[in-house]
């Protein structure tokens, strides 16, 4: 495959609510989307880092540079053999940025998948034709805003509360969530490494709620701290930042660290890492579910289809789009009954909307191709 055009389309789209976690508030969505054009058709992919490196170690013009400097050269040197496939090991050399290697990986695929007329759904596996979706709710200055908040996704169906925690916003939002909506809810909680294995005795309070999972409660390079703590508490521990590939997987699961997976495909450098994430997860009979970094409809599109593999037992944070945003720059992801259609069409099956592209861009970059 040869590229034609490459180009870098900086957004800022602002969220409807704040997303306030363990490390910091978001106000708006920032991103970047790589548009990459090949003689026989135009792919589109999101960029998962955010603005600063509080999430991850990757942020979004570190993204870029690695993009424009270190892997879109490499990948040009393969000339004709260039393909989706052959991505990750042209890439090798150049160390973690799994980030950046989501984004060009995404876009090929995506412009394959477009020409060969095959949905990403069918490319990777997908048994599902519909997921069902989960909200991860953000913290907030009081219990009463919480409520409110947690019963609009109710009411509007989402099958799955998240609760973002952190010292201090933990065992009390939980138990008043659990009491004022009952014990049918489906809630869980996520850290974002907020706590030490010297918080084990005070996180296990949680065990009494009945929660799903508790995800990401130590620093990312703990897996030992995760597998002692999940031996002094009864709540699964699902590992988030911790797993940014599938050989991370492997060791987690077999140090006991983790009982569930949350799967970003941005996280671990793209969706042929995440379906082997998935396999070795079904294989080990560890439940996986798919997370998100709050993407406009072109990741968000990908992250469906992925959802609606068959060891994605659990409903993930794969929300509507305007639990996000008054305008997305592609036709909105509507929740229908608590879940969301995955897209049927090439590739990711959806397209940027000219006039909400243009209005949410800031910039444009052409990369030299
Ligand atoms: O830890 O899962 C996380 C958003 C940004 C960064 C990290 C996380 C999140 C979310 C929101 O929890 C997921 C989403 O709705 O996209
Ligand atoms: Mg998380």
């Amino acid at each position: 495959m040869k590229i034609r055009d490459l180009t870098v389309h900086h957004l800022r789209i602002p969220l409807v609510v704040p997303f306030r976690t363990s490390f910091g508030t978001s106000h708006v969505k920032e991103t970047f989307v790589l548009r990459l054009e090949t003689d026989d058709a135009v792919g589109w992919a999101e960029c998962g880092a955010e603005e600063d490196p509080l999430y991850s170690s990757e942020y979004l013009e570190g993204a870029e540079w690695v993009l424009r400097t270190q892997l879109v050269p490499r990948l040009l040197a393969l000339g004709e053999g260039l393909s989706a496939g052959v991505v990750r090991d042209a890439l090798e050399p150049v160390k973690g940025h799994r980030m950046a290697k989501h984004v060009i990986e995404t876009a090929l695929l995506d412009a394959e998948l477009r020409t060969a007329d095959m949905s990403f759904g069918r490319y990777l596996g997908a048994t599902k034709t519909r997921v069902p979706a989960g909200v991860s709710v953000g913290i907030f200055d009081s219990i009463p805003e919480l409520l409110d908040n947690v019963r609009t996704y109710i009411d509007q169906g989402y099958q799955r509360i998240k609760l973002k925690i952190e010292p201090g916003w933990d065992i009390e939002p939980v138990r008043v969530v659990r009491e004022t909506f009952g014990d049918d809810l489906l809630l869980q909680v996520d850290a974002n490494t907020a706590y030490t294995l010297r918080d084990a005795r005070h996180l296990a309070k949680l065990d009494a709620f009945d929660l799903l999972l508790m995800e990401q409660p130590l620093p990312e390079d703990d897996l030992l701290g995760h597998a002692e703590l999940q031996k002094r508490i009864s709540t699964p521990v699902c590992l988030d930042e911790s797993i940014e590939s599938a050989r991370d997987a492997a060791a987690a699961i077999a140090l006991g660290a983790c009982e569930v997976i949350n799967i970003k495909p941005s996280r671990v450098g793209g969706y042929l890492e995440a379906r082997r994430i998935h396999d070795i997860a079904e294989a080990n009979g560890i439940p996986v579910w798919c997370g998100g970094m709050l993407e406009c409809g072109l990741g968000r599109a990908a992250n469906v289809a992925l959802a609606a593999l068959p060891g994605f037992v659990l409903p993930g944070d794969t929300s509507a789009s305007n639990r996000y945003f008054a305008e997305d720059i592609t036709a909105p992801f509507v929740l229908e009954d608590g879940h969301l259609t995955v897209p049927t069409g090439p590739g990711i099956g959806v397209d940027p909307i000219p006039e909400a592209l243009a209005a949410f861009t800031v910039s444009t970059t052409t990369i030299p191709v």
